[in-house]
């Protein structure tokens, strides 16, 4: 794996962490194929339990590397659509599809693909300084990595369609308060609680988290009906997994759990 995407595992949590620092882990084509390969190789691999996605100095991720979109006069326009769906796209659908939970440590600014990559996640921290930038608008382009789906789903589409318009940071605060991440985190203890949860979901009964994550993730495209339907049938699965026996039993026995994610 090449310096700019790191990967760790430790006890059931992949941690993947995005290093190009002094470009605020904005992504090349070739960083961007590699956290694909890492995120591929995270879903597919039963001894990952749980991902912790972070970036490495001041930034999380600044979206796509600009220095790669330069054109000279006169010359043929990046083909941005071959872009999203190769390489953005699919990152954003194993993040929101892989049968685990994906917490991710916004350590600093998140701006373009960056702060919508960082969405897709599970549950999604912030250190208080971090701030979330739909920068795309700044420069002629349409919030993409899912942007146009999350934003509107989680804060409603007025404030959608300001963060969109507008551009401007919104703080790891306000991104809370309005219901846009999951919690802030005091700066010096964003990768520890990030990990701590991590660890813990990873040593909870994941084969029950994914399909939580496949219910909630459907229910904005589902009627009721609908929805009440897939509940049942991914209910029925989980209430004959081997967790379910575990967790039934620890309850009764009055002792800790002991999950193996099947
Ligand atoms: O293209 C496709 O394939 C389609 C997909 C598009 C998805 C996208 O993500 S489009 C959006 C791309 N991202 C941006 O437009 C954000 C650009 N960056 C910024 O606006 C600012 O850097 C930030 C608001 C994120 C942070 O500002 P600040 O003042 O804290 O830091 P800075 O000084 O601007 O950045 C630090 C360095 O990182 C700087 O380099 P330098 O001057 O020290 O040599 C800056 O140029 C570099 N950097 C930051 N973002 C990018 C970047 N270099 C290349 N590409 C970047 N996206």
């Amino acid at each position: 794996m090449s310096d700019s995407i790191l990967v760790a595992d430790a006890a059931g949590l992949r941690s993947i962490t995005l290093n190009r620092p002094d470009r605020l882990n904005a992504f090349t084509t070739e960083m961007l194929n590699q956290f694909n390969a890492v995120l591929q190789d995270s879903a597919a691999d039963d001894a990952v339990r749980a991902v912790l996605l972070t970036g490495s100095g001041r930034g999380f991720c600044a979206g796509q590397d600009l220095n790669d979109r330069s054109v000279a006069p006169g010359g043929a326009a990046p083909d941005l659509g071959e872009s999203l769906e190769t390489r953005y796209n699919p990152a954003v659908r194993t993040i929101r599809t892989m049968p685990k939970p994906v917490v991710v440590a916004v350590n600093g600014v998140a701006a373009g693909a960056g702060a919508n990559l960082a969405l897709a996640g599970d549950l999604v921290y912030a250190a208080r300084s971090a701030k979330f930038i739909q920068s795309f608008g700044r420069i002629g382009l349409i919030p993409d990595s899912g942007g146009t789906y999350f934003l509107p789903r989680r804060v409603g589409s007025a404030r959608a369609m300001g963060l969109a318009m507008l551009g401007e940071s919104l703080a790891a605060e306000q991104a809370a308060a309005w219901g846009l991440i999951w919690d802030v985190v005091e700066d010096d203890q964003l990768l520890e609680t990030a990990t701590e949860v991590a660890i813990r979901l990873g040593g909870g009964p994941t084969a029950g988290f994914a399909k939580t994550k496949q219910a909630l993730n459907a229910s904005s495209g589902n009627s009721l009906d609908v929805q009440l339907d897939l509940e049942r049938d991914l209910q029925q699965a989980a209430g004959r997994s081997d967790d379910y026996a575990e967790g039934v039993a620890a309850f009764l026995e009055k002792r800790s759990p002991e999950f193996e994610g099947r």
